[in-house]
């Protein structure tokens, strides 16, 4: 059933961009990553010295590929286009992104759809236009999205599982090993994260702790 898909690969979701790699290849990142545990990727190709045009293409091909063999779902973020040019498994957007319901349009009804929400109103949109799930956040304060909105802290995350019980969602912003478990224990299907796997030392032995968390 394809809810119950999307909730499970909520668990421990992980995003990333070339921009996001220091010191390490990105493709191994990505591979050491999915050999720890996770459960959904997303490519957000953002930032300075973002790849673009064939270099995207390509490096998103790779990661497509490395996905399938994990088969681990593989979502684009914000770029409609690319996501329909490879035939991705989904789109993200945020708020200020291609407006969600004519994302839903023009990516049909089976690819997923997931949109970042701040607070009740925009989770309740995001439900009416047909999103599959909602990330919440930012959770903690972060470093790596330089434009985040306030702060929501785990609170949210139970305001809207109260509120939405049937909607998968997804904490993002700021989560660690150490604070995650807060965000589960509001009612999230998962944790989102970047730096906490990207910036890893070994980005599977991080991906291993947080899949513990989850079990
Ligand atoms: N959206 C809200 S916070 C954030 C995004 C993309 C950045 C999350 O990165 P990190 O490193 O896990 O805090
Ligand atoms: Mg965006």
């Amino acid at each position: 059933m394809r809810k119950a898909d999307v909730r499970k690969a909520m668990g421990l979701y992980f995003i990333m961009g070339t921009p996001n790699i220091r010191n390490q290849e990105p493709l191994a990142v990505l591979e050491a990553a999915l050999r720890g545990g996770i459960t959904c990727f997303q490519l957000r190709e953002k930032g300075e010295n973002a790849l673009q045009g064939d270099a995207l293409l390509g490096f998103a091909k790779k990661c497509q590929a490395m996905c399938r063999l994990y088969r681990v779902p593989f979502i684009i973020n914000d770029d409609v286009d690319l996501a329909l040019a490879l035939n991705a498994d989904g789109v993200h957007v945020g708020q200020d992104d291609e407006q969600a319901a004519l994302v839903r349009k023009r990516i049909g009804p089976d690819k997923w759809l997931g949109v970042s929400t701040h607070n009740s109103d925009e989770v309740k949109l995001a439900e009416e236009i047909g999103a599959d799930y909602v990330g919440i956040g930012p959770i903690y304060p972060t470093a790596t999205k330089l434009d985040a909105s306030a702060v929501v802290g785990p609170e949210l995350i139970e305001e809207i599982r109260n509120t939405f019980p049937d909607m998968p969602t997804v904490g993002i912003g700021g989560l660690t090993l150490a604070n995650s478990g807060l965000a589960l224990q509001a009612g999230a299907d998962g944790v989102a994260v970047i730096s906490a796997i990207a910036s890893a030392e070994n980005p599977m032995d991080a991906a291993k702790a947080f899949s513990k968390l989850l079990t």
